[in-house]
């Protein structure tokens, strides 16, 4: 082909290719080419923060606050938390987040042997979740009005205010670490992969993200309850079904996170990373900086049931218990 066909061809692949990623990553609001569906009543993102509930949110089996604590002590206890405009996926009442929870537990007790997480368990002995729903949109979580230069605060800040806002609604808050899932995602900094999860070492609010922004559909090879289309986060993977104990990507994740509020890893382990928030001795080490699903500190020599003299052991943590 003649060069003066070729060099104008290339330059206008360049130009079509350069304007799909502007539209795909730098300007996420081209969606407005979309017609927009109207926003419920009860959203507004100009008062203060509140808690609401929809007619359609009472459902049976659903509960709005703490129900009384069975077990006494330190725990972890599941918030199912929704924007104003996001619909119930009813991640609570289908037992989802419980049947996630499960395998999580049901791995745990493997790789340690002899250790389980201490969950927040109602009086039928299911997983206690607190339904919360929000007088807030997708858009006032990602503050996307924002056009001054003031740096926007993440999305997971926002979750723990909202959190710690409605500390009344639950038991012995202070003896409690959380588990948030949320259904919306958080803002993207990287441009090949979204943040599932996040929390803060040594902190009480851990969260999950059950959405992603850009909706990955995940159910085509799996077998979904009610034939719903299911988009998630992490990329193969959304939480599981009742009777479901597989260790997927969203339990790695959110254990991965719970961890964190536990403090692990421990600062004096032997193969931290530069900031010390990762091991680097596995790749298929939970607490490797995208987890793995394979090893509860491989070596034990960074957090788990190891040897090293006045550092901290997450198998020594009130929120565990022993089987
Ligand atoms: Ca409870
Ligand atoms: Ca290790
Ligand atoms: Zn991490």
């Amino acid at each position: 082909m003649h060069r003066y066909f070729i060099i104008p061809m290339i330059g206008f692949f360049v130009i079509v290719c350069g304007f799909v990623i502007y539209l795909q990553f730098i300007n996420e609001d081209w969606k407005f080419l979309v017609p927009k569906t109207a926003l419920p009543d009860a959203c507004d993102d100009n008062i203060d923060v509140d808690l609401i509930i929809y007619d359609d949110d009472y459902i049976k089996g659903r509960s709005f606050k703490d129900s009384p604590d069975v077990i006494k002590g330190n725990q972890i206890h599941a918030v199912f938390l929704l924007p104003c405009e996001r619909k119930d996926r009813k991640f609570d009442v289908y037992l989802n987040i419980e049947s996630s929870i499960l395998a999580i537990n049901h791995w745990f007790l493997d790789k340690s042997q002899n250790q389980q997480l201490r969950f927040d368990l109602n009086d039928k002995n299911q997983l206690d979740v607190t339904f919360f729903r929000v007088n807030k949109t997708m858009n006032w979580f990602d503050n996307k009005e924002n056009k001054s230069n003031t740096k926007r605060i993440d999305i997971s800040e926002k979750i723990k205010n909202i959190i710690v806002l409605n500390k009344n609604k639950f038991n012995n808050f202070d003896n409690k670490k959380f588990i948030i899932f949320f259904e919306g995602w958080e803002r993207r900094k990287y441009i090949n992969f979204d943040i599932c999860g996040k929390a803060d070492f040594d902190g009480n609010i851990s969260i999950y993200y059950t959405f992603s922004r850009f909706k990955k559909y995940i159910g085509n090879d799996l077998v979904l309850k009610n034939k719903k289309r299911i988009f998630t986060c992490t990329k193969n993977d959304h939480l599981n079904d009742v009777n479901d104990l597989t260790f997927g990507d969203a339990e790695a994740t959110i254990l991965h996170e719970l961890l964190h509020t536990l403090g692990v890893p421990s600062k004096c382990g032997k193969n931290l990373n530069n900031s010390r928030s990762h091991i680097l001795d596995s790749t298929k080490d939970i607490m490797y900086k995208e987890s793995g699903n394979e090893y509860l500190d491989y070596n034990n020599d960074d957090y788990y049931n190891h040897d090293i003299k006045d550092c901290p052991d997450l198998k020594n943590s009130k929120f565990l218990m022993n089987n």
